[in-house]
């Protein structure tokens, strides 16, 4: 149910690999199909689905829920559903900018998925470019067994006629990483759910978004984009008033920052990756100041929720709780880390705001300075 994108490069390199989210997408199905047998879908059974054949799939939720139907009968019921969802499928952040860099320098790749092959064609079909970036296209259904066997990368290796040792995978599942190494190829992890890291050991590397992807550890081309220790994204925008945090900011880190109700940006904030960005921010009365801020659990803290935590580059003299605060989000700096010691972190977060304070001031970023959306009417 997840669409992954496997990539197989020129001599002695790489296979790649990686997933559009449809965490979303598979928790409105359930929601609306489990409903209907009056049962109430649990987040937490998502675990056991990603990465799996729409059979398994379905057979480990009929099981758990104890279903009156088969798997078969189920899949049959959930597909019409899931096909009219594709289009909203999202790219995850920087899988745009990693293929078409992979395309331009010439790196073969292939597209392997636990998908049938009829639902990878719909679902990238409504991504520019991406068909045709990809020279070898494969399902779960054109295989004898999906992950984790390592079928479908062999065949995927030997449609590129490269050998499997000199492929990079991209996973971003579970079996798709037993399925990775099991050919014997190299691995990187890139986890869809959060906070699984641990268990992606099998993995050559875990990393934390695809924007952490270094290429030229495996042998690739390097990304040509990062401009003085930060990387231009697609701006952001998100706004709201500024709400109490864990107040612990000023107090514990001598860092304020201003808090944005989660609620009210909870998809947006499910499709970025956490780690540290930075931006321009509005305020209503006070006008428009740098910004810096992690996004994410903070490591250090072990937050139970996602947190968007913008630190304004500015001193100013009162607080300004429930004043209506507007970012536009343009660069990323690094993944969010835990820290031996309180003043590690700090000096950290000191740090990316010197890179953010000066990026800022490149014409890429401060553009984005006179955007309409920071200016609150
Ligand atoms: P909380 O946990 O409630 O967010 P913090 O200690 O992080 O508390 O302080 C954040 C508050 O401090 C903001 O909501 C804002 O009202 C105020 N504040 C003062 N200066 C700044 C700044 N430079 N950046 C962000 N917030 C600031
Ligand atoms: N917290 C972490 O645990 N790890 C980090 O790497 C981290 N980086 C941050 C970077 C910036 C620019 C800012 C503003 C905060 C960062 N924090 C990080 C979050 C910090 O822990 C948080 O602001 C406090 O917990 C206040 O709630
Ligand atoms: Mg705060």
């Amino acid at each position: 149910m997840i669409g992954r994108l496997l990539h197989l490069s020129q001599q002695l390199l790489p296979i790649v690999f990686f997933a559009v989210i449809t965490d979303g997408i598979v928790c409105n199905v359930l929601k609306i199909s489990l409903g209907k047998y009056g049962k109430e879908w649990d987040g937490r059974e998502t675990l056991k689905i990603v990465g799996k054949t729409p059979f398994e799939a379905a057979s480990a939720v009929v099981d758990d829920y104890g279903l009156p139907c088969s798997p078969i009968e189920f899949v049959s019921e959930l597909s019409p559903l899931f096909s009219q969802q594709w289009c909203n499928i999202k790219a995850l952040p920087g899988a745009n900018r990693l293929i078409k860099h992979l395309k331009s320098n010439g790196v073969p790749m292939a597209l392997a998925s636990n998908s049938p092959r009829e639902s990878i064609d719909a679902k990238i079909s409504f991504h520019n470019g991406w068909k045709d970036s990809f020279s070898v296209i494969i399902g779960g259904d054109e295989v004898r067994t999906g992950k984790p066997s390592p079928d479908i990368f062999f065949e995927a290796a030997r449609r590129l006629r490269m050998e499997p040792s000199s492929c990079l995978v991209i996973e971003d599942s579970l079996p798709g990483v037993t399925a990775g190494k099991a050919a014997e190829m190299e691995v990187v992890a890139v986890p869809s759910l959060p906070k699984q890291s641990h268990l992606y050991t099998a993995a050559d590397e875990v990393i934390n978004s695809l924007l952490d992807l270094q290429l030229e550890k495996w042998g690739l081309p390097p990304f040509a984009d990062w401009v003085e220790r930060t990387l231009p994204v697609d701006p952001w925008y998100i706004g709201g008033p500024v709400i109490k945090g864990f107040g612990r900011g000023s107090k514990v880190l001598g860092i304020p920052t201003a808090n944005l109700s989660t609620k009210d940006c909870s998809d947006l904030l499910a499709q970025y990756p956490s780690g540290v960005y930075f931006g321009w921010a509005g305020l209503s009365t006070r006008g428009i100041f740098k910004m810096v801020m992690s996004i994410g659990w903070n490591p250090y803290f072990s937050n139970k929720e996602k947190t968007i935590e913008p630190w304004l580059l500015h001193e100013f003299t009162e607080d300004f709780y429930g004043e209506e605060l507007r970012l536009v989000i343009v660069g990323y700096i690094r993944p969010e880390f835990n820290f031996p010691s309180l003043e590690s972190l700090i000096a950290k977060i000191h740090e990316d705001r010197r890179v953010a304070e000066k990026a800022l001031d490149l014409p890429v970023y401060s553009s984005y300075k006179n955007d309409s959306h920071l200016r609150v009417s």
